[in-house]
């Protein structure tokens, strides 16, 4: 939602002859919709449909969602799966795999009863598939290599064709050699909406979606480590890292609905302030509505997708964020021993002599790495960061901020800036007397002496294990 943001059809003009040349022969050209390739990682606004049943369009934080053309009452999409070029964060680009020029790929969008006709044309160096996560569809439709059809080779198309039966959230990503493609950032959200006024299906004014994925890129490369299982070093919503990541910017008092999928190797409690949320539905459809509950926090599983809904009604710039501490921070090195509370100042001095950009990391804690700036290999990202009104916000991965506003037109996804508190409403430092903190010399605390302590040292027999006489 930059101010920045550019007509998806702008992007069109990116469709180059070579792809069409080396893909696909001139009479399949005919047959097939004119694939729209992006070129910028920008949140895009919403796609008002111009064709079809209308619906309240979604907008995909960091992404764009993908135009179609109706050949005979039939929505037609094209999908190119290729080598792309993801920034994921201003001055980082990483070499992905996804889909019409960015990963993940363009949100698709559809209203229940759609017939939907997809090319999917693949310019990967292997094959591949897509997999409709979710849907009800013929079982031949579903996308499974060498169970359901055979790979889509390097160089050709296949066309999948169903009706969206279900309304709800959903996603789609390869099921051909998942664990490379997955890794690699090949995916991508799809919406279907309700044909009319629903019963578990709120209308709402704002409607944000993106994918958890996760990358292993070493500082200073671009291209992930695919073999990684569960040690990843990038966090991100959409292929963006923070501060790469656009905030979602509403009205006060707007209905908002955010949704969010998982295909990283683990579990993200995605966690929001100032306001409590329902979870109103998942990829198995809209929760009925006994079974919902207030939240601030709901975990998101492996392959599992979560609606949470809320009104925003509190003003301010609210963070939104994985709760996983480790999934807010950005590439860094592992392998750091905890130096809290040990002074090294000769040790650094010492080192300075021979490196002079050398920084000791860790002395006081991690804060003063957010406002330090330790020189980084090229084309990384710090480890946190993201420059707020009241210095560093000292975060990195899966962190946005929800930013609710009196005066945000209705439609209007424009980042309006930071937060202007009323006054008096900032935490701010006492300036006051402080008084001696109270301690007790016996155990316990001050206010509460501990009871039956023991007077003498309890001796604990362990018996340990002889010699070991085998099985
Ligand atoms: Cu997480």
């Amino acid at each position: 939602m930059n101010t920045h943001r550019r007509n998806f059809l702008g992007g069109a003009g990116a469709l180059t002859g070579a792809l069409a040349a080396a893909s696909v022969s001139k009479v399949a050209l005919a047959a097939l919709p004119e694939p729209v390739l992006q070129t910028s990682p920008d949140t895009m606004a919403p796609l008002a449909p111009a064709t079809g049943r209308p619906y309240n369009p979604v907008v995909t934080l960091n992404g764009w969602t993908l135009p179609w053309r109706m050949n005979q009452g039939v929505k037609e999409f094209h999908l190119v799966a290729e080598p792309v070029v993801r920034e994921m964060a201003p001055g980082f680009k990483a070499h992905l795999w996804g889909y019409n020029g960015q990963s993940p790929g363009p949100t698709i969008e559809v209203v229940e009863g759609d017939r939907v006709r997809i090319f999917v044309t693949n310019r990967l160096p292997e094959h591949t598939s897509v997999h409709w996560h979710g849907q009800r569809l013929p079982n031949g439709m579903d996308g499974v290599t060498g169970l359901t059809q055979p790979g889509i080779a390097p160089g050709k198309t296949f066309v999948y064709e169903f009706v969206a039966r279900r309304p709800g959230t959903f996603m789609y990503h390869p099921h051909a050699d998942e664990m490379t493609q997955m890794a690699m950032g090949m995916m991508g959200f799809w919406v279907t909406h309700p044909k009319a006024r629903h019963p578990l299906i709120a209308e709402v004014d704002r409607d944000f979606v993106f994918l958890l994925n996760a990358y292993d890129i070493e500082p200073g490369s671009a291209t992930p480590k695919t073999m990684t299982m569960l040690d990843f070093n990038l966090w991100s919503w959409n292929s963006r890292i923070f501060p790469g990541i656009d905030s979602l910017n509403v009205r006060l008092h707007d209905r908002v609905r955010i949704r969010v999928g998982n295909l990283t190797m683990t579990n993200h409690p995605i966690h929001l302030h100032g306001h409590e949320f329902e979870v109103t539905g998942t990829d198995g459809g809209p929760v009925p509505r006994g079974a919902r509950w207030p939240e601030v926090t709901t975990d998101v599983a492996v392959g599992q997708m979560r609606q949470l809904e809320f009104v925003a009604d509190e003003e301010g710039d609210w963070a939104v964020h994985c709760h996983k501490s480790h999934h807010t921070m950005n590439a860094m090195g592992h392998d750091v021993p905890t130096l809290i509370g040990v002074d090294h100042k000769d040790l650094a001095r010492k080192i300075t002599n021979l490196v002079p950009d050398y920084m000791v990391m860790g002395e006081r804690g991690m804060a003063d790495m957010a406002e330090m700036q330790m020189p980084i290999p090229d084309n990384t990202a710090p480890m946190m960061g993201g420059r707020g009104p009241f210095g560093s916000v000292e975060m990195g991965g899966m962190f946005s901020v929800l930013k609710v506003r009196r005066d945000q037109k209705p439609g209007d996804y424009a980042n309006p800036g930071w937060f202007k508190h009323p006054p008096g409403t900032v935490a701010r430092e006492f300036d006051g007397a402080l008084a001696a903190p109270a301690r007790t010399r016996d155990a316990g605390s001050a206010a509460m002496p501990a009871q039956h302590t023991p007077t003498r040292n309890i001796e604990v027999q362990v018996r340990k294990p002889g010699t070991h006489t085998g099985h």
